[in-house]
Parts: structure tokens; C-alpha cells; sequence
């Protein structure tokens, strides 16, 4: 009997969509071993959505973003990496190894919380090396009572007591949970308006997929920087002013399409 299983995602190299299929791939591999929950392949596509409009780059004001975020978590005395089904499924080596430079472990906190999910998690981040992971003892977990979904289950050793939350990829009710409880957060949202964007401190608006290499860079270029100079960075940085801007870069390349994205096609026949 012929399944969703069986498949073939070899993509050509040579395809004009070959990175961003690779990537969708990835996603739906990951939904195969339990890593992504169903619904993760479509916060996916909506990601690609807000991805198109932004050109499919890194812009200016996410290096901007980017770089308060790494000082924020370099300053932070707590600092921890949340992680979800899709940002494991897409860049696990990387979420290992700013975990490491940051010296901020990572915790796995789900909003579906399917049987298997977390093992299939722990697993995934193991085999890219990961030592240490939070979030597995289903039993000693504690409540964060501000919040109604599963993610207000949290390990007593990682977003309970951080200061600093990384939440790539996130969902609604959370940022604004942990924000009423004094946390800083650290988001990463390609959609610049969503409530998560609108209510974190800092909201870097690009793919998971570019920000944890760029992350990882900048992290190695500011771990040994002065506490005094990484502060200065994070007063200078306005998250409001960030997103403002950002959609107006979105803005911008929407007008720019209007007027390229006929001749492009035209050129190419
Ligand atoms: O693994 P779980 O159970 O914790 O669930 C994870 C998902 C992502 C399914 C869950 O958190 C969810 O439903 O999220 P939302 O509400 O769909 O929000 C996800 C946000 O991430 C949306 O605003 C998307 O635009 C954005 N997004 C999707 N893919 C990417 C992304 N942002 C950055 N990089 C991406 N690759």
C-alpha cells in the first residue's frame, strides 16, 4: 500500500528552490520521527511566507537585533535556549554549539506534548552532541501558573530561574507569560508583528535558519568583550524602533517587486 512514508525528497541542486525545499524537508522529516508536531509544518509555511517578503535575507536591523541578543545573553546570569519541535528539526548542530559559547543550556519545552515527542528531541540534540539538556523529567517539572498552555511546564533548573529566555519560534502566550514575570526575552519571529515580536525585548525578524550561524559569529566575536561595552550595546538597541523598521524594509522590497519581479521573468525566457 502506497503511504505518506514512502516519498522521494531527493531535491536537484540545480532547482531554483533547492535551499528553501531542503529545509521543508526537514520539517517534514522531522513530523515523520515525532520531532515536529503536525501543526509545526504549518507555522513553516508561514515563516516562508514572511521569508519571501523580507527577500529571503539576513536585513540590517536583524544583525542589529542579532547582536543586542548575544550581548543580552552574554550579560544574563541565567541565560537559557528554549527549544521546540521545529527549530530542533532544522538546526540542531547549531542550537548545540550557541548553547555552548553562551553557556547557556537548553531546555525542551513543547507546546504539543505527544508521547515520544521529548525523546525524539533529546535524541536529535544528542546525536549533534549536546551533554547537557533540560526539560526531560517529566515528574520534577514545575508550573508557571501566568500561563494556560503546556509550556507553562518548565525544568526547576532552566526557565525557572533564568533571566534570559531565548524562545526561537514561538507561539503566542508565552513571551507575554514570562515577560509578567520579570524575564527578559529573546525572540526569533520572521512574522515582525506577532504578538511574541510585539511583546519581547528583543525580536530578531528573520529565519532560524540564517540567525543561529550569524548568532554563533557574533557570539565568538563578543564572549571575551567588556560587561561595560556589551551593556552600552544592549541601552542602544530599541526594540520598537527595530521592528519599525523592519517593516519598513518589508515595505520596501514589496514596492521593489512590483516594479522587478515582470522583467526578472521576462529576462529569463
Ligand atoms: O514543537 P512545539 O510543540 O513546541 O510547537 C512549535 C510550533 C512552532 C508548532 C508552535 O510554537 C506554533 O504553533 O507556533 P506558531 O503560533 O505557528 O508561531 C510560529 C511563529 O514562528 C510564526 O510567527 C512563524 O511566522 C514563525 N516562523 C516559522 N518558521 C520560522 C519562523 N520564524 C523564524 N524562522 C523560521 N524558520
Amino acid at each position: 500500500m502506497t503511504t505518506n512514508n514512502d516519498q522521494d525528497h531527493d531535491v536537484p541542486k540545480d532547482h531554483p528552490r533547492s535551499e528553501s525545499l531542503k529545509y521543508r524537508h526537514k520539517i517534514i522529516e522531522g513530523m515523520k520521527t515525532l520531532v515536529v508536531a503536525e501543526a509545526g509544518l504549518i507555522a513553516h509555511g508561514r515563516g516562508e511566507c514572511f521569508d519571501y517578503m523580507l527577500g529571503e535575507k539576513t536585513s540590517m536591523t536583524a544583525k542589529e537585533a542579532i547582536k543586542a541578543a548575544v550581548a543580552l545573553l552574554l550579560t544574563a546570569t541565567h541565560a537559557i535556549i528554549s527549544v521546540n519541535g521545529n527549530t530542533a528539526a532544522l538546526c540542531p548542530n547549531e542550537l548545540v554549539e550557541l548553547s555552548e559559547i553562551i553557556n547557556a543550556p537548553l531546555e525542551i519545552n513543547l507546546f504539543y506534548r505527544k508521547e515520544g515527542r521529548i525523546e525524539a528531541i533529546k535524541n536529535l540534540l544528542q546525536g549533534a552532541g549536546a551533554k547537557k539538556i533540560l526539560g526531560l523529567d517529566e515528574q520534577n517539572m514545575v508550573e508557571i501558573e501566568e500561563l494556560s498552555s503546556n509550556r507553562r511546564n518548565v525544568d526547576p533548573n532552566g526557565i525557572k530561574i533564568a533571566d534570559v529566555v531565548f524562545v526561537p519560534l514561538e507561539d503566542g502566550d508565552r513571551t507575554e507569560a514570562l515577560k509578567k514575570i520579570g524575564k527578559k526575552i529573546v525572540a526569533v519571529d520572521l512574522n515582525p508583528i506577532s504578538r511574541t515580536s510585539l511583546w519581547a525585548d528583543i525580536t530578531i525578524v528573520d529565519n532560524i535558519i540564517r540567525v543561529l550561524p550569524e548568532m554563533i559569529t557574533v557570539a565568538k566575536k563578543l564572549k571575551n568583550a567588556d560587561e561595560k561595552d556589551l551593556k552600552n550595546i544592549i541601552e542602544r538597541f530599541d526594540n520598537k524602533k527595530n521592528i519599525q523598521l523592519t517593516l519598513d524594509t518589508i515595505i520596501k522590497y514589496t514596492k521593489q517587486q512590483k516594479k522587478d519581479a515582470f522583467i526578472k521573468l521576462r529576462n529569463s525566457i
